[in-house]
């Protein structure tokens, strides 16, 4: 009787083309000769990446921004994933026997034969772990360890040196290259399995550790009540753009947005209706600015926006709207159906001519204070030429 074949059989039986088909099979495109097993494929956790504001008005993220082996958070803090882990061994006996100690474990294994193939796939997979032997017939473990160091910009890698007994007097050598640990070769699968446990114990903590960094960077540049980025996050973006608009001759906008006599709603409805007012305004600025342009609420009643490649006989219909919008709605307090408004004062620079931010923030605030002098509810515009009064 023909007895139908376990997975592992299955796999063996597996050609080459097959092998890359399947789903979780990694490292085999380009280089076939950097092998790689797909053992369990559990699927990435593919770190949800916030952007800076969160689901807010946001700026293009920032490069450099991403990681790789992030794990998903959810309130429960991170969850379990795969980890990929990349052995590197000239050894076809000792990368079989890693990925038989390993095989049933949440990871996604990458094999190199030397260091030169260890690198591209560490380039390509940022494995969490890398188990690495002394020697290699390009270069050795320490050399990979330093070369893997030396990235700033990748997270945290795990490295496990194995070495030989003979080998087992430059350890010190080893771990000053940058290795966390080291096994001894012919290793105990037991051994390995809890030095690797080891080494996803730390990686777990650095990923806890940057997540709740991260989370502490995007407090810094959020304003709490309207979750609108604050001062020092569209001072940094606006500096980007800056040299964006420099470089490429498109025109930009630095827009100050103040509500008028805001201080008489406190003082008449209490500081609730007062903070309902803002959160309103801001969600109408919010609403309205592009998802390439960026506002913010600067402190107080006060907001500043920056929108680029809107021409100057568009802007004064682009901040108009805000102003028409704002003075259309009325607020329900303590019975009575209240009308508020908003000022704008605005300054433009288009073309190749070398804006300086907090010159153009200055501009506006000096028009902002001419829409206030002009009555309220008013929009002045300084353009690039000259001021002009809107
Ligand atoms: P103007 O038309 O000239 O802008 O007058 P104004 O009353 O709006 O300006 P002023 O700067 O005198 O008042 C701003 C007030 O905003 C003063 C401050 O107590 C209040 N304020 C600042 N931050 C908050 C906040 O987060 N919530 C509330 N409710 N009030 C705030
Ligand atoms: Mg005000």
């Amino acid at each position: 009787m023909k007895r139908k074949p376990n997975a592992k059989t299955r796999r063996a039986q597996r050609t080459p083309k097959e092998e890359q088909r399947r789903p979780g099979h990694v490292g085999m495109s380009r280089n076939s000769w950097i092998s790689s097993a797909p053992l369990v494929d559990l699927g990435k956790s593919g770190a949800e990446k916030l952007s800076p504001f969160g689901k807010l008005v946001a700026s293009t993220p920032e490069p450099g921004n991403e990681t790789k082996h992030e794990c998903a958070e959810n309130e429960m803090g991170p969850q379990r994933h795969n980890y990929d882990l990349l052995v590197v061994d000239d050894s076809p006996v000792y990368r079989k026997l890693v990925e038989q100690v390993l095989e049933g474990e949440p990871f996604h294994l990458h094999f190199a034969r030397n260091g030169r193939e260890a690198l591209l796939l560490f380039e390509q997979h940022v494995p969490a772990i890398v188990l690495t032997d002394w020697m290699m017939p390009d270069f050795s473990g320490p050399e990979l360890c330093r070369k893997i160091r030396a990235d700033k910009t990748k997270p945290y890698t795990y490295i496990i040196l194995m070495t030989s007994n003979t080998e087992k007097g430059n350890v010190v050598k080893g771990l000053e290259a940058g290795a966390d640990d080291y096994l001894t070769k012919p290793f105990d699968p037991g051994e390995m399995l809890a030095r690797i446990g080891v080494g996803r114990r730390i990686i777990d903590l650095n990923q806890e550790l940057a997540a709740k960094s991260r989370k502490l960077e995007e407090a810094a540049r959020t304003d709490p009540l309207t979750g609108l980025p604050n001062r020092r996050a569209i001072e940094e973006w606006a500096f980007k753009q800056l040299r964006g608009a420099q470089r490429h001759g498109y025109s930009l906008w630095v827009t100050l947005g103040d509500i008028d006599s805001f201080k008489t709603i406190n003082d008449s409805f209490g500081h609730d209706a007062g903070d309902t007012v803002i959160k309103t305004f801001a969600d109408l600025l919010k609403r309205s600015t592009r998802a390439s342009d960026i506002c913010g609420r600067l402190g107080g009643d006060e907001f500043l926006l920056v929108v680029t490649h809107v021409e100057p006989n568009q802007i004064e219909t682009a901040v108009g709207r805000f102003r028409e919008e704002f003075a259309a709605l009325s607020f329900p307090f303590q019975g009575r159906s209240v009308r508020v408004t908003a000022s704008f004062g605005v300054a433009g620079c288009v073309g190749k001519e070398l804006p300086d931010f907090s010159a153009m923030v200055r501009k506006a605030d000096e028009m902002l204070y001419e829409a206030k002098r002009a009555g309220r509810n008013a929009v002045r515009i300084c353009y690039p030429a000259g001021p002009s009064e809107a």
